[in-house]
């Protein structure tokens, strides 16, 4: 009888715990990249890991050549995406890895070979998707992922000298819904 009620006693302790272990925080996101014609151009999917944020970026039908790849400010992509506004940038920092620690936003140029496809991953330790830090990509107004006709020089402020934007997604919380409302 003695142990029977242990038992219980520490199974509601073990429960208590996996609950304070839970992150309070979206553990995947995702966005479904449109062009500006709404042509599904690509996805990126979003992980949190312990110090940063995994996207794996999906593209096709995309022009060949180098593209710059950022993190923009408001979760809004409507043609020609000014929509999404300037790189996340929490921080306050200047544009561009050559300049300093630059934006949230800041990643890597894409090559997309003739093809137009390309799968890539990428790493960004500025961002994370638990709400209520201030580098949320999960703050008020959300957050998008862009891609723009020309490369980032990684210097130039406010946006790397990019050019055009010419696909962009709003990022969502979950695992990308293959053949949903957003895949088209
Ligand atoms: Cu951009
Ligand atoms: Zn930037």
């Amino acid at each position: 009888m003695s142990l029977l009620k242990y038992l219980g006693v520490v199974g509601t302790a073990a429960l208590v715990t996996a609950g304070l272990a839970l992150p309070a925080s979206a553990e995947t996101a995702n966005a479904a990249l449109k062009d500006k014609t709404g042509k599904s151009v690509g996805t990126v999917e979003l992980s949190q890991t312990p110090a940063s944020v995994l996207l794996k970026l999906s593209l096709k039908g995309m022009p060949a050549g180098e593209h710059a790849f950022h993190i923009h400010a408001v979760g809004k992509c409507e043609p020609p995406f000014e929509s999404a506004g300037p790189h996340f940038n929490p921080g306050g920092k200047h544009h561009g890895i050559l300049s300093g620690e630059g934006h949230a936003g800041d990643m890597p140029n894409l090559h997309v070979p003739a093809s137009g496809q390309l799968e890539v991953e990428v790493i960004n330790a500025a961002i994370t998707l638990a709400k209520g830090k201030p580098n949320s990509v999960f703050d008020a107004d959300g957050s998008a992922v862009v891609i723009h006709a020309g490369k980032d020089d990684y210097k130039s402020d406010p946006a790397g000298n990019a050019g055009d934007r010419l696909a962009c997604g709003v990022i969502g919380e979950g695992a990308a819904t293959v053949g949903g409302p957003q895949a088209r």
